[in-house]
């Protein structure tokens, strides 16, 4: 067991305090409730400084798909480090463990998919898209074609691009974004913003957004419309069954490429290899990251479809792109190996058939809660809308965002790691989640449910 005292915890806050610039977060606020350090994992369970140990929710961040403390993948890249930790693939250089990578990902993509660019994560895959799109156009001899549709509430990261291509308000207030050339058009989000529309109403509605905006930009100034399958960061939105059936529709009427943002729905979250299989997206980009090497290593890339890879390849002299740790070799090394244990052990099957359906019907009987008017999963992705009464949905706490930060903190001091977008509790756990497993976090997520419920009573802020 850790011993509290093998780490100096009060020593590594102080440093972390003073030298740590941290990614999405308010300084001020960490350096007064001090950060959570995490010094060990293993399967779905995670250990901080303190000896607390916590079940992983959200597999580190969505990625740590095949489970913490893979000692397989470990061995892997020690093994290529030893060989040949880093070498580029620029100047008609490559590498073994790369190329295998690549065959590999064009043989678990869909039919048309047979080709990826290596980055080295999700954000630098959505610069790479909004680059290659354009490209493919010029090449088409249509270089107006520039404009990429995206949506209200997504994300694609966090670079200039990825922000940009991002639908996240606050992102955009920081530093005059989006840049020019990106536009959003509403997200297909029934739950929050579908009025008294059916589910199926709702997603046609959405959808022919779509269809409005490249009419209103004009058919030969846009390029391309880029969607998660399932917005994960927005907060889970599962997006009602008409939805994309009608964007493929627009897509491919108005002839617009289609760019399925991968990087959470790829590798096994939906119970699909892929969210583009999964809703039979036949998209022409896909970039993807996180559950490519579940989390171990940084790597990220664009699989690219045949019709845009005829273009770029067989028409296109040289695209001035890359980065230097495209193709990584030991990041390929984990990507390979952690593919060859979620084959090994049937993982996209077992999302399918095993414990998807196991976890879904215990989450979604968590919408029984007075606290939920919601619950929703898809494969092993899901949320809970936190209400302060059933059973409207008009009825939301105000501000919004403090329910779910408060359900969010009682979860941690549970030991359970939930996400909190706006009111709502995200859950996406390693998809080697056990069954017993499964029962914990759902124990550990209704407690929450109650103890957050009792606090806001006492608050007045629920009904008595
Ligand atoms: N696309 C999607 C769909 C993502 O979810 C990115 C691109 C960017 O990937 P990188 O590797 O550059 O981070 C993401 C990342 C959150 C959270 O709080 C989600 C992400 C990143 C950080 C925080 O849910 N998703």
């Amino acid at each position: 067991m850790l011993q509290s005292n093998v780490y100096p915890t009060a020593e590594l806050r102080a440093a972390d305090a003073a030298h740590y610039l941290h990614p999405f977060t308010d300084f001020k606020a960490l350096a007064r409730e001090g950060s959570r350090i995490i010094v060990k994992a293993d399967g779905v369970w995670l250990w901080d400084s303190e000896g607390n140990r916590m079940l992983d929710g959200m597999a580190g961040l969505w990625c740590t798909n095949v489970g913490h403390g893979r000692r397989e993948i470990a061995d892997a890249v020690h093994a290529q480090m030893t060989e040949l930790a880093y070498y580029n693939s620029f100047f008609k250089t490559t590498n073994a463990p790369a190329i295998r990578l690549a065959e590999k990902l064009a043989a678990l993509a869909p039919e048309h998919v047979n080709r990826v660019f290596f980055c080295g994560s999700g954000s630098e895959a959505n610069d790479t898209v909004l680059r290659m799109v354009r490209y493919y156009w010029a090449l088409k001899g249509k270089p107006s074609k520039q404009i990429v549709i995206s949506r209200r509430n997504a994300y694609h990261g966090s670079t200039v691009a990825g922000a940009s291509l991002g639908g996240m308000a606050p992102m955009h207030g920081q530093g005059g974004l989006p840049i020019p050339g990106i536009v959003h058009i509403q997200q297909p989000y029934w739950f929050g913003e579908g009025g008294d529309l059916s589910p199926d109403e709702f997603g046609v509605v959405a959808a022919r957004e779509l269809e409005r905006m490249i009419h209103t930009l004009g058919i030969d100034n846009v390029a391309a419309f880029i969607a998660e399958p399932i917005q994960g960061a927005g907060g889970v939105i599962i997006p009602p069954e008409t939805y994309w059936p009608e964007i493929k529709r627009i897509c491919a009427r108005h002839d617009i490429l289609l760019v399925a943002d991968e990087v959470i729905t790829g590798f096994g979250r939906t119970g699909r290899w892929f969210g583009s299989d999964f809703y039979g997206l036949e998209p022409d980009l896909m970039p993807i990251a996180k559950g490519l090497t579940s989390g171990t290593i940084p790597m990220g890339g664009v699989m690219v479809s045949d019709r845009v890879a005829d273009v770029v390849v067989g028409i296109g002299e040289e695209f001035f792109h890359g980065y230097t740790y495209s193709g990584h070799p030991t990041a390929a090394a984990a990507a390979l190996e952690t593919l060859r244990i979620m084959e090994e052990e049937k993982l996209v099957e077992r999302v399918a058939t095993d414990i998807g359906p196991y976890m879904q019907a215990r989450w979604t009987a968590l919408g029984d809660h007075p606290l939920v008017g919601e619950a929703r999963m898809v494969g092993l992705i899901g949320a809970l809308e936190l209400v302060p009464a059933k059973p409207s949905r008009a009825l939301r706490f105000a501000p919004v965002g403090e329910v779910g930060t408060l359900a969010r903190d009682i979860s941690f001091r549970n030991g359970l790691v939930m996400r909190a977008v706006r009111d709502s509790l995200i859950i996406a756990p390693p998809l080697v989640i056990s069954h017993a497993e499964v029962d914990e976090l759902v124990r550990l997520a209704r407690l929450t449910l109650d103890v957050t419920w009792e606090a806001l009573k006492a608050q007045g802020k629920v009904a008595a």
